[in-house]
């Protein structure tokens, strides 16, 4: 079998409500989807998302679109997609950076490859071990009665139990006092942790974790620049709380220094930053080599793109501190015809084949930015 044609569509979703964060407020999420064909018409899809178009990584939706287009598709092309691992490493050799170009093409030539076998995805990486796993919701609305309202309702509909704060816009102190209310208003019914999304300096963040810390608060996720590793360093030294690295990790050689440096002693896996699906796996393995939990993080995907992670995680023993796979529902509408299913405070982890998702073709038309899409499939 031989990979005939790859497409890329960039396509815009509306989410149910604004969405904080520290560098960017989210009400349309933008999706980057790419479908590979066989010969033989075997479709594979897959889905990255980044966050506010340049605002968060270094790649925007159009950087991930024009790179895979002229650089990354004539390498895949006449490739049989049975060598994924071979097709990466040729990709990697001649294309360098682009990381979430590099996920996207790969999870596309993954999914193609796992439905040819008619398997699920995760099958290609070891199987599973997961058949469901824990999901956190990011209460990020801007307004502490209102998150309080949406953590009380999840708790009601045991949809999660575990909740991040985006806490990276605005004043430090007023920010905490935020966290702690919503803390006090759960108990210990939830699990409650903080996203600083890089917004914090070392002094900032010395008060701030202490009062975090002596309010309950489970985990501290990028408070420094992504590049300051020295300062994650003496902030997982010297804390109780665990301090999550994020936007600072990304590709393997530098899992490898922050395991070292220990310069943070948690690490948030994420397929788009890694590079893909096989490099996500052996961040996982320097992690375990080194003694530092995982968490499964999201960069607010649709169904697609969450399938992809989830699957992935799933072939992963240990992620100690769940996922926050709750894309999904975040968005008003979505570009599958099955949905990802919640229960019971955990996300069940999609069936193949592929990553057991059915592209809805209409609704990727509808909410595609790209007015070639309608004549190019
Ligand atoms: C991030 O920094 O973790 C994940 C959940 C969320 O609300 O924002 C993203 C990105
Ligand atoms: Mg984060």
């Amino acid at each position: 079998m031989k990979i005939h044609s790859l497409d890329v569509h960039i396509v815009d979703l509306p989410t149910i409500r604004p969405h904080h964060l520290a560098m960017h407020t989210i009400v349309n999420q933008t999706i980057v989807l790419a479908c590979v064909k066989s010969e033989d018409g075997i479709e594979g899809w897959a889905e990255v998302a980044t966050i506010g178009g340049a605002s968060y990584a270094e790649e925007s939706p159009e950087a991930i679109k024009f790179n895979t287009e002229k650089y990354i598709k004539p390498l895949i092309i006449g490739k049989n997609p049975a060598n994924f691992g071979a097709i990466s490493y040729l990709i990697s050799q001649n294309v360098v950076g682009n990381y979430y170009a590099k996920a996207l093409v790969e999870a596309a030539i993954i999914d193609l490859a796992a439905k040819a076998l008619n398997i699920p995805s995760y099958e290609l990486f070891g199987g599973q071990v997961h058949t469901s796993l824990p999901v956190a919701w990011t209460l990020a609305s801007g307004d502490t009665g209102k998150d309080i309202e949406e953590a009380k309702e999840c708790l009601a509909a045991k949809r999660h139990n575990i909740f991040k704060l985006k806490i990276g816009m605005g004043d430090p102190k007023k920010n905490v006092q935020h966290v702690l209310k919503i803390k006090e208003a759960v108990g210990d019914q939830a699990s409650v942790r903080v996203d600083v999304n890089q917004a914090w300096d070392e002094v900032t963040s010395l008060y701030c974790i202490e009062a975090l810390e002596a309010g309950g608060i489970d985990l501290i996720e990028q408070p420094l620049i992504h590049w300051n590793h020295e300062g994650m360093a003496r902030l997982a030294d010297r804390f109780k709380v665990p301090i999550m690295v994020d936007e600072g990790l990304g590709h393997i050689q530098g899992a490898h220094h922050i395991a070292k440096q220990r310069a943070g002693n948690v690490f948030a896996l994420k397929v788009g930053k890694a590079g893909g699906l096989i490099a996500t796996k052996k961040t996982a393995a320097i992690a375990e080599a080194s003694g530092i939990p995982l968490y499964g993080g999201t960069m607010i995907e649709s169904s697609l793109g969450t399938a992809i992670c989830a699957q992935l995680y799933s072939t992963i023993p240990e992620i100690a501190f769940g996922t926050e796979l709750f894309g999904p529902l975040l968005f008003k509408d979505t570009i599958t015809t099955n949905a990802i299913e919640y229960e019971n405070f955990e996300i069940k982890i999609p069936q193949g084949p592929g990553f057991g998702m059915t592209i809805d073709k209409e609704k990727v038309r509808h909410y595609s930015r790209d007015a070639q899409y309608s004549t190019a499939t």
